[in-house]
């Protein structure tokens, strides 16, 4: 191990979180569409996932045995709202107890909205397509501000809106299951609106309540140093990681960033660009993404010009022989530190993610839990790798 790895130091009162969504640990949110999707076998069952709903205060407790002050979780809004405005009082009591747990371990609460799931109902009729879809997100962020006022440090409207954009109306891979950039392009808007309406909403209970989003962003850089290359880098950066930002600025309290990907691209004549990432040679997850730590540097102290507190909201690796994560993780941790040395406000960092999740269409393969979980038994076990936790030095 290299010194990089060694001498992680971060500033005091720094939040050094894990995240999850619900979908991917609860198990069985059956007045969901991506329930109702799997039920179909669309998609890969979630069952009882890693029955988080049932086993919270024990995740919680291993977060904190980890050395975390801070947690990223997702409200499930068809547990809130299993039924168009009809408000469930189990599903309300049941997320009160999730943020009092993690009150009295003293974490720092931040609590995502949406992360790619919806109520049944709302899918049938059309989801986020459609304008009554935004109107009843902001009803439910503002049902949620107005009954847990004082428990939520941290509100995130969306996570990742390009990709649920992208998965659910251009690839066709996710619920809704659409093909169509037109779609897409729409789905889009209609996010920028939901993020706008649900700040509302918010702020309209709780004026002091803090309010961001989850964004994804990638790394690009020129294949080439070629003025085209170099061109079409500052186009796909435009696009990919600020065009939804610039729409929603003033609408924002703190960014949230989520940082995967790292890609090199050419100017192609034909298709305007093409990805070369067969010849980078850096590690890849199991995945296949391709990993690169300074990426997240120059990111963050790119989001400076939004002149906003910034959280790095989700950054992890599926690795199931937990030989990357470590070192990985340490040296994420040390780009961000010297982001925060060039100037960049970042308060914060969620590794993604506490314990091994369904992820999505890919199932329960990939695994990127600091928290190992065996989904025949449940059992629990912490993760070598998740040590690095406690060799951070604060300053
Ligand atoms: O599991 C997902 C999460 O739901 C959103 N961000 C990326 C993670 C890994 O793919």
């Amino acid at each position: 191990m290299n010194s990089r790895e060694t001498k992680i130091q971060l500033p005091k009162g720094f939040l050094l979180g894990a995240a999850s969504s619900a979908h991917q640990v609860e198990g069985e949110d059956k007045n969901s569409d991506w329930w109702m999707y799997e039920e179909m076998g669309r998609l890969p069952k979630s069952g009882l996932a890693c029955d988080h709903y049932n086993r919270f205060e024990q995740d919680f407790d291993l977060a904190k045995q980890v050395g975390l002050n801070a947690m990223r979780i997702s409200v499930e809004w068809s547990r809130i709202e299993p039924e168009e405005g009809k408000w469930s009082v189990t599903g309300l009591e049941h997320y009160k107890k999730v943020l009092k747990k993690l009150k009295d371990l003293n974490f720092a609460r931040m609590v995502t909205l949406h992360h790619f799931t919806l109520p049944r109902w709302l899918a049938e009729k059309g989801g986020m397509e459609t304008k009554e879809g935004i109107a009843a997100f902001a009803r439910f962020a503002w049902f949620l501000a107005q009954n847990l006022k004082g428990e939520v440090d941290f509100w995130i409207t969306v996570n990742e809106p390009e990709v649920y954009a992208a998965m659910g109306y251009r690839f066709g891979t996710w619920p809704p299951f659409q093909k169509s950039t037109r779609k897409f392009l729409k789905a889009i808007g209609n996010l920028i609106k939901a993020h706008k309406a649900a700040f509302h909403a918010i702020k309209q209970v709780d004026l002091e309540a803090l309010v961001g989003i989850a964004k994804n962003s990638a790394f690009l850089e020129p294949d080439r140093d070629k003025f085209l290359d170099r061109l079409i880098v500052r186009v796909g950066d435009y696009f990919g990681n600020h065009y939804f930002l610039r729409r929603i600025r003033k609408h924002l309290d703190f960014i949230g960033l989520n940082y995967y990907f790292y890609e090199r691209l050419q100017f192609d004549w034909k298709k305007g660009f093409k990805r070369v990432n067969e010849n980078i040679d850096v590690p890849r997850s199991d995945m296949g993404w391709r990993t690169n730590p300074s990426g997240i540097y120059y990111l963050l102290r790119d989001l400076r010009r939004y002149r906003k507190p910034i959280f790095v909201t989700e950054n992890g690796i599926a690795n199931a022989a937990d030989n990357m994560r470590r070192r990985f993780i340490s040296e994420h941790l040390y780009w961000v530190k010297k982001a925060i040395d060039f100037g960049a406000d970042v308060r914060g960092y969620f590794y993604w993610s506490l314990t091994d999740t369904y992820e999505w269409h890919d199932g329960f393969n990939p695994k990127f839990g600091l928290i190992e979980v065996n989904l025949e038994t449940q059992e629990r076990k912490i993760r070598e790798s998740a040590g690095v936790f406690k060799e951070i030095t604060w300053i």
